[in-house]
């Protein structure tokens, strides 16, 4: 198995659920190979993550996340209860929808523009964006009451899908500490090994 990766959120998901399963892959470090016909071919979105196995191919990090865990026997997607999949499935739309919208640009502001040197945050463009963010802060804070995971009452793929970039909530100033089941859920991931770490060496 190929998974093709940059060091950036969506791609850490993937990277981070391989190396907590103990998956045998070929990681392989794409930035500024992804505009090529070649992996046009493999990815028609120029972006990472892409995974290949065999004759798979396939691109969307919730969706290979999800094939990775029937790969793996893992019920972090539980491919075998109905109930329990459109569980999840509505939390990986919830982020798909609002929260990666609301906590995104100040990731990109903070992680993205440090990580691939283009220049310093612009945090001028960050205030209109805390009303958003404090809105869908307060679903997810409300939701967590209680709960240590996001769904099924353990670690899911749901966990990585919504921590991608909420996990660099202090770097990336992210108003985030008055939503304390929030930081709580966050500070207890970033303990689990994979999550902490997830990029290949
Ligand atoms: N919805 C896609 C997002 C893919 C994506 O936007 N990847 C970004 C990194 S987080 C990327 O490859 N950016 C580099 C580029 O656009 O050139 C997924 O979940 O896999």
């Amino acid at each position: 198995m190929k998974i093709y990766w940059i060091k950036a959120q969506a791609p850490r998901r993937v990277l981070a659920l391989a190396k907590h399963l103990g998956l045998d892959a070929e990681f392989i470090e794409s930035n500024g190979k992804m505009k090529t016909p070649e992996y046009a071919r493999l990815n028609p979105n120029m972006k990472a993550p892409t995974m290949v196995d065999g004759d798979v191919v396939l691109w969307e990090a919730s969706a290979i996340m999800a094939y990775l865990c029937i790969k793996a026997g893992s019920d972090m997607w539980p491919a075998n209860n109905p109930a329990e999949q459109v569980e999840v499935l509505r939390w990986l739309s919830w982020n798909d929808q609002h929260w990666a919208k609301a906590v995104g640009d100040f990731y990109f502001e903070h992680i993205v523009k440090a990580t691939f040197h283009i220049g310093p945050p612009d945090r001028d463009a960050l205030p209109d964006k805390v009303p958003e963010l404090k809105r869908f802060a307060a679903v997810l804070d409300h939701h967590l009451e209680g709960r240590e995971f996001v769904a099924c009452q353990r670690l899911t793929i749901a966990d990585f899908q919504l921590a991608a970039m909420a996990h660099y909530w202090r770097e990336a100033e992210m108003p985030l500490q008055e939503f304390r089941q929030v930081t709580r859920w966050l500070d207890r991931l970033a303990q689990i090994p994979a999550w902490a770490d997830p990029w290949p060496r």
